[in-house]
């Protein structure tokens, strides 16, 4: 083994930047919301949307993640959030989501809020707490109803799906009679249980986003692994700083300058996040 095997790895982050950032993590009772993007699960294998390889880079979202694509093509659509689902379970959380899930457990939900953009149900299965986070754009391993009087609404029909008990074809063709019909109603046509272009996000939610906010005091907009593209998420670190707090951004490219960041970190979000949110899950930032 030569000698220079046995030296220590360089630091993820670059300690300057981390204990800058690691001394506004003490400050007295700051609060920090999280809005994270696909890059948090890049590391588990899963693709993002935009960048090299991502998924709208191969597949159009106009014809895959809008209610106007499921009513023309219903089949295509759910052949793309089936491969979804499984690429999903097929994937393991990684030190980033339990990162994020430790420190929401040690701060709770007041201190300590996330808002995810991702629908894989990674950060669930790393054990976050829930009601310490929001899955604003859904789940992918969610269903509900298409059909209502009112366009698209569904009826009101929700439901879990899990591993053994995805109740459509797996593989292969499928004709759009084998689309599974809403089991209420029994007129709507079931769908992913996610948010797509032109929906409304859960606008309760939306308000309880703008009064964390507006308590104001000491807080912190921490970005992971999103490219600030798709609002509302994008908007809210400007919210953050409009109201007198801070913003760090995780990115494996360098997003500082978009967000006019206070830190910016360039790394892996399951690398980076273990490093610099130490304090909160060793219990030393209380
Ligand atoms: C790494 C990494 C590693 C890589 N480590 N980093 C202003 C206000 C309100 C609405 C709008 C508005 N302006 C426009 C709108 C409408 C629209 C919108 O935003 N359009 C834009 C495209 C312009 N928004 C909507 O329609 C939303 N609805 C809504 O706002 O309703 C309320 C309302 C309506 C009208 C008025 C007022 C209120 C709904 C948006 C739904 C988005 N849906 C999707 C699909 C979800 C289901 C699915 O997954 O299939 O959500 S699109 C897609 O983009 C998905 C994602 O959640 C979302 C964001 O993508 P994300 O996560 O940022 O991924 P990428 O790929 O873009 O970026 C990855 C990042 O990771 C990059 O920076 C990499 O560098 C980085 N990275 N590896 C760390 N290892």
């Amino acid at each position: 083994m030569s000698a220079s095997s046995n030296e220590a790895p360089p630091p993820v982050v670059p300690p300057n930047l981390k204990s800058s950032f690691q001394a506004y993590l003490r400050t007295p009772s700051l609060r920090i919301l999280v809005v994270v993007g696909a890059g948090l699960s890049a590391a588990s294998g899963l693709s993002t949307f935009r960048g090299a390889g991502g998924l709208w880079k191969s597949h159009n979202a106009m014809q895959l993640a809008t209610p106007e694509a499921f009513d023309a093509d219903p089949v295509l659509v759910w052949r793309f959030y089936q491969m979804r689902r499984r690429t999903a379970l097929a994937a393991e959380p990684n030190p980033g989501h339990y990162a994020l899930a430790r420190a929401a457990e040690k701060w709770g939900k007041e201190r300590f809020w996330t808002l995810t953009q991702n629908v894989d149900g990674l950060s669930r299965r790393a054990g976050h707490p829930e009601d310490a986070i929001w899955y604003m754009h859904g789940q992918l391993h969610s269903l509900k109803c298409f059909w209502s009087e009112q366009e698209y609404d569904g009826c009101g029909w929700v439901e879990e799906v899990h591993k053994d008990d995805i109740p459509i074809p797996d593989e292969g063709e499928f004709a759009r009679e084998d689309v599974p019909k809403c089991p209420k109603c029994k007129k709507g046509l079931v769908r992913p249980n996610v948010v797509w272009f032109g929906e409304v996000i859960d606008e309760a939610m939306l308000d309880k986003a703008d009064e964390w906010i507006a308590q104001g005091g000491p807080m912190l907009c921490l970005v992971v692994g999103t490219s600030g593209k798709v609002y509302p998420a994008a908007g809210y670190a400007r919210k953050i700083q409009k109201a007198g707090g801070k913003v760090a951004v995780v990115d494996i490219e360098d997003r500082g300058e978009d967000e006019k960041a206070d830190w910016s970190f360039v790394g892996d979000a399951a690398e980076v996040l273990p490093e610099i949110l130490q304090p909160i899950v060793n219990g030393e930032a209380a």
